[in-house]
């Protein structure tokens, strides 16, 4: 097992799916996002797209759709909100003859797509890529055209079956009680199966022989040095040419010669700014320029990673950052708005980032999937802590487990650490989300993951989020740090906010018995409908989620002081979901509307997270509720 899992981290690693793209004197960047052309096949029988070959020809009888966007939300066709299969995208795009000289890449990248997606340029095939929420990209140059305008056409299908990360099902019902083509899609996650081109699409150019990764991992010396080894993958580079390389960081240079397509070393730095949640310093969020360039045959390619330096360590019972111990109070979120669903767009972000320095938030999980890159970089400028979480949510049932699913999701895993290493603000990696960790076959199953995953990053602890119960539970064994999600006011005990105390201090305690690690809550929460006030307080109010919360808090503050690190609520806002007897326009468990207003609990939160940020006890009779 452990020989195979190696051969599969080394094939993996040879791959990566390139830098964020950025210009720089080698480097030319342009834009594709904007109005593309759109359409759906819904011709369930046939695959009306593939059979007559739309990808050869602009297609036609489209409507304009905005990327990056999820589709669903943009028209008033229930067809297209609801709709399971393949989408197609089409624009035309011009490039300059200089492109086209033979020694240049021409990079065509995707930011995200879900899930699956294929992609033609002037009719040819240039990728193809599983999964969402990650990049993918090709070089298309030998495919463009001159004094011509080209075409860019997209397939995305959204179906989900058993091994898809999430997993979901489509069932097709035929006889006389069901309309024609009649089908049900069931996604085993409960979040909106937004779908589409949801995030950006670039072209850039690099020259034939160019950076393709940069890996940065910062050691901290007891001297208060830095030494921060570096890794950067070098490609095309052909036959008998040389490539020599210079890097530097913080005024600290290196040079020498790329040997098999690598330059690796290590820059020792002695008084180094170190990058610092915002809750731990004063100056948070230090990144720095590491420039990077190589040159081969006299063609130099130069690319500028913002780096932070600074240090994670996990002992049995904190999680320390430069040394210092973390408290990761803070939310969970997800990527969902008003009318762009999935789609990301600067003032959408940024609008949640002012939010979460409102509320004093010092930490978020990535809940249940990667995040878009820009909010990484806007994390790592303000010091916000991020868990990054891959897309397996939902690994509820034995089929789940099977060699598919485990392949697929070593494939996400090498893709997110491919893409969010150098992220200080990531800090730990959660391989899933609720899976039946209970089931026998998910021992194994995890114990893969971690052993790739760790092999994949050394420098980061693993978790994830678990449901389950401290006497059933087979995977937290693997994990560095515990994250439960528990509701013990709502899904159980609805109503009776005060079993809370004796219920999670219990639990804490079995949990605590069995393994020495640290805990955190990852999810604990009350649905809420904003403007309903009861008093007494009764479930859905805004009262309710109020007291629902706060009844945590005591046992927190209590084992805070020992093995507790982490208190995460779900969630951040209300956000959307399938259509269900149990969810009634959407998921209601925010701190804030889907408009990001805060309803009563977010001031309760707020009041305990500016406490907790200052390191004072806070006053439960002062909380603005
Ligand atoms: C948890 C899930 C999360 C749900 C939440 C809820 O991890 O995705 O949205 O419950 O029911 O079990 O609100």
């Amino acid at each position: 097992m452990k020989l195979a899992l190696t051969f599969f981290v080394l094939a993996i690693i040879a791959t990566c799916q390139g830098l964020y793209p950025k210009d720089s004197p080698s480097r030319l960047l342009k834009d594709l996002d904007g109005i593309w052309h759109f359409k759906i096949d819904d011709s369930l029988s046939r695959n009306e797209g593939f059979d007559d070959e739309w990808y050869l020809k602009p297609l036609t009888d489209t409507i304009l759709m905005p990327v990056p966007a999820s589709y669903n939300d943009i028209t008033q066709d229930k067809n297209i909100r609801d709709f399971i299969g393949w989408a197609w995208y089409d624009r035309n795009f011009w490039v300059p003859g200089s492109w086209l000289d033979g020694k240049t890449r021409v990079v065509l990248r995707f930011e995200s797509a879900h899930y699956y997606t294929i992609v033609w340029v002037n009719g040819k095939q240039v990728m193809t890529h599983d999964g969402g929420h990650l990049p993918f990209e090709a070089d298309i140059a030998e495919h463009l055209e001159e004094g011509q305008p080209n075409r860019v056409t997209v397939a995305v299908n959204n179906t989900l079956n058993a091994n898809t990360l999430p997993p979901g099902s489509v069932k097709y019902y035929s006889g006389e009680k069901y309309p024609p083509n009649y089908f049900t899609f069931t996604g085993q996650f409960d979040f909106f199966n937004y779908a589409g081109i949801q995030r950006s699409v670039k072209l850039y150019t690099t020259p034939k022989a160019y950076i393709s990764d940069i890996s940065v991992v910062t050691e901290l010396e007891e001297d208060g040095s830095a030494s921060v080894a570096y890794t950067v993958m070098i490609g095309g580079v052909e036959g008998n040419s040389e490539a020599s390389y210079e890097v530097s960081l913080s005024g600290v240079k290196d040079s020498g010669t790329v040997t098999d397509g690598i330059a690796k070393g290590t820059l020792k730095i002695t008084d180094p700014t170190l990058w610092w949640p915002w809750t731990l310093s004063s100056t948070p969020g230090a990144m720095q320029p590491f420039q990077v360039k190589i040159t081969t045959d006299g063609v130099t390619d130069m690319y500028i990673q913002s780096v932070g330096l600074r240090e994670v360590v996990v002992t049995e019972d904190q999680f320390l950052i430069n040394g210092k111990p973390f408290y990761f109070h803070g939310v969970d979120k997800h990527e969902d708005w008003d009318i762009v669903g999935k789609g990301i767009n600067d003032a959408l972000l940024m609008k949640d980032i002012n939010l979460l320095k409102w509320m004093n938030v010092a930490a978020f999980r990535t809940s249940h999937y990667p995040y878009a890159e820009e909010m990484l970089d806007l994390c790592d400028k303000e010091g916000i802590v991020v868990i990054g979480e891959s897309p397996a949510v939902g690994l509820h049932d034995e089929d789940n487990f099977g060699n598919a699913t485990l392949m697929h999701h070593f494939q996400v895993m090498r893709e997110m650490i491919d893409r969010d290493k150098n992220h200080p603000s990531v800090v730990m990696w959660s391989v899933a989300n609720e899976p039946a960790s209970d089931l026998p076959v998910a021992e194994r199953y995890f114990q893969s993951i971690v052993e790739v995953t760790h092999t994949l990053d050394a420098s980061r602890p693993i978790t994830f989020a678990c449901n389950k119960d401290y006497d059933s539970d087979r995977a937290t064994q693997f994990m560095d740090v515990i994250m439960l999600n528990r509701y013990y006011d709502w899904y159980d005990n609805g109503g009776h906010p005060e079993v809370v105390p004796y219920a999670l201090r219990y639990d804490l305690g079995q949990w605590r018995q069995r393994q020495k690690k640290p805990i955190m809550i990852s999810e604990y929460g009350a649905g809420t409908i904003p403007g309903i006030h009861k008093d007494p307080p009764v479930m859905w109010s805004e009262e309710y989620q109020a007291e629902a919360l706060m009844a945590y808090w005591s046992v927190f503050d209590d084992y805070r002081k020992s093995f507790f690190i982490g208190e995460l609520v779900w969630n951040f806002a209300d956000f959307e979901t399938a259509q269900s007897s149990k969810r009634a326009d959407g998921n209601h468990k925010g701190l804030l509307t889907r408009q990001r207003q805060p309803k009563l609990a977010a001031r309760a939160v707020k009041y305990r997270y500016e406490a907790l940020a200052e390191g004072k006890d806070y006053h439960p009779e002062q909380i603005p509720v």
